[in-house]
């Protein structure tokens, strides 16, 4: 017995374009930590209260130690099969688009070539008055490092109050508008302007799933949810559509 209802695979067979929306679940198995889980590592500070430029601006060299903690994070952890299953995936539909709210690379390194990055990406960063980039930034260098031109470097992820990169944003939105098949997987749906995606995919007569551990906000506004660890529900699904493929 298949986990996948029939009018999601049949839905998936005829598709033309397909989009997902990943969030930090999405590499929970890979040992990223989330950001709203119970036990994870933002359990003492809450992401609104770092994640922003206040914050950085009054505690520069903290919030700069706290993100070179997680660089090294995300540098150790690998690509788990939920990010390799995403990365097939573009190989099996003519149009397949991945849109992600993760800064750790992860999409990329398991294979996708065609990522959206909606917050930016770790490995990244830029000066804050010249806006000039520094990405070969030693991974121990405790402390903030200043520009030639005097001012401070920061990563270059999307912190609140923020606007996302125009581009990205503005091309997830039309993905999601031209889908047939939409995914939300991984992410608690509670960020916004990420958040209106799956709504948008909705309204625009999309099939939207959801994939997740738990119930979010969104849960009952989707066509489906699949319930379960990302890693294992992708890689299920790749091998059931390869099956079915085959077969046509
Ligand atoms: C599993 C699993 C497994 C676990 N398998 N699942 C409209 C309405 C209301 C508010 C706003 C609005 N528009 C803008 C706002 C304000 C704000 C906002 O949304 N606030 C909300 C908190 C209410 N948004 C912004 O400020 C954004 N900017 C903006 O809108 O600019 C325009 C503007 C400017 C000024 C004024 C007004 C408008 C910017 C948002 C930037 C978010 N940045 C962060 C940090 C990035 C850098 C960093 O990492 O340090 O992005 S916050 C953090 O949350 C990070 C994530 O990408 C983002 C989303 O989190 P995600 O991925 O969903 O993770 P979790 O932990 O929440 O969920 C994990 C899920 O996985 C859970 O559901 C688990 O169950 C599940 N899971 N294991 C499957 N194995
Ligand atoms: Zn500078």
């Amino acid at each position: 017995m298949s986990r996948f209802s029939n009018e999601l695979i049949d839905r998936l067979l005829k598709a033309r374009i397909i989009t997902s929306l990943t969030g930090a679940g999405v590499s929970a198995e890979s040992g990223v930590p989330t950001f709203r889980d119970p036990g994870g590592i933002w359990e003492k500070f809450r992401p609104e209260q770092l994640a922003n430029f206040e914050a950085f601006m009054s505690d520069p060299d903290f919030v700069w130690s706290w993100y070179q903690h997680r660089r090294q994070i995300m540098r150790e952890v690998k690509p788990n099969p939920g990010h390799r299953a995403l990365a097939e995936m573009e190989g099996i539909f003519d149009e397949f688009n991945l849109i992600t709210q993760n800064i750790d690379n992860l999409h990329k390194r398991a294979g996708s070539k065609n990522v959206t990055e909606l917050h930016g990406n770790i490995e990244r960063n830029y000066c804050i008055k010249c806006r000039k980039e520094y990405n070969e930034v030693d991974i121990h260098e405790k402390s903030v490092l200043k520009c030639e031109c005097g001012g401070l470097i920061r990563p270059d992820v999307v912190w609140f109050g923020e606007m996302l990169p125009l581009e990205a944003l503005r091309f997830a939105e039309n993905c999601a508008m031209r889908s047939n098949v939409f995914f939300t997987i991984g992410t608690s749906a509670e960020v916004y302007p990420a958040a209106m995606l799956p709504m948008i995919a909705r309204q625009s007569g999309a099939y939207v799933v959801e994939i997740n551990t738990r119930p979010t906000s969104i849960s009952y506004d989707v066509n489906e949810v699949l319930q379960g660890k990302s890693g294992e529900i992708l890689d299920e699904l790749v091998d059931v559509l390869k099956q079915k493929k085959a077969i046509i």
